[in-house]
Parts: structure tokens; C-alpha cells; sequence
């Protein structure tokens, strides 16, 4: 296992302001939040970028998306909308490398991204 920020933090090595979790993945905030609402949904399994996703990883994928949709109609945001995304290597802006879906909420979001 490589030494990983995000792997500390789903292990409680590093704290967050965690928002959910359970057995398969963490949600918690941004230190460098972009919205009123920005929260990394990180799964526990150690998995670098979208690239090195596998068959095996489908399910854990899907979880990581219902849990940012419970996470948005939580805080009231499902109806006024939200935004998920995943940066996947440097021209998309990834800096840690063990993928995160981030979900923004609370702000007008541009369309198309910068
Ligand atoms: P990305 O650029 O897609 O790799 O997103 C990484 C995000 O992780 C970025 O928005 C800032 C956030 N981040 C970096 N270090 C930490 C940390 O130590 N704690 C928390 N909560 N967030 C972090």
C-alpha cells in the first residue's frame, strides 16, 4: 500500500470532519471547500485513479454515488441541485491519488467546468 492521505483519513489515522461512513466507504468535508457543500466521498479499498478501476469495483462505485445523493438531500440540496465529480490525473486537476468523488452543493455552478 502506498503511503496515501486518503487511506489515513478512512483509517482514522488523519481526522476529518466526517459526515458519513460505513464498511465501504467515508464522507467527509473539503479542507479547501469550492461550495457551501463540498464533501470527498472516498471508499476504504485503496484504488488510485478511475483508470485502475475493475468488474470488481462496480458495485463500490455505485455506492460512493447513492451515498453523495444521501448526502445532498441531508443538507436540503436535492431539489435545487448539486454536482458530483471525479478528477481523474494531472490535466484534470487530481492531487490525490486514490480516487474521491467530490459533491458540490449550495452555489450556481458553471456549465462547462473550467
Ligand atoms: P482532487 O484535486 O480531485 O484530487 O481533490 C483532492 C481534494 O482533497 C482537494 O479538493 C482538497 C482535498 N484535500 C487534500 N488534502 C486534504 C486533507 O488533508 N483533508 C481533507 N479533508 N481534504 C483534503
Amino acid at each position: 500500500m502506498p503511503d496515501c492521505l486518503f487511506c489515513k483519513i478512512t483509517d482514522n489515522q488523519i481526522p476529518s470532519a466526517t459526515v458519513y461512513e460505513d464498511d465501504t466507504v467515508v464522507a467527509f468535508r473539503d479542507v479547501n471547500p469550492q461550495a457551501p457543500l463540498h464533501v470527498l466521498v472516498v471508499p476504504r479499498a485503496h484504488v488510485a485513479t478511475l483508470n485502475d478501476l475493475q468488474p470488481e469495483h462496480d458495485a463500490l462505485v455505485g455506492a460512493m454515488f447513492r451515498v453523495a445523493a444521501q448526502i445532498a438531500r441531508e443538507h436540503g440540496y436535492a431539489e435545487r441541485g448539486y454536482r458530483t465529480v471525479f478528477n481523474c490525473n494531472r490535466e484534470a486537476g487530481q492531487t490525490v491519488f486514490h480516487i474521491h468523488l467530490h459533491l458540490l452543493a449550495g452555489r450556481g455552478l458553471a456549465w462547462p467546468p473550467g
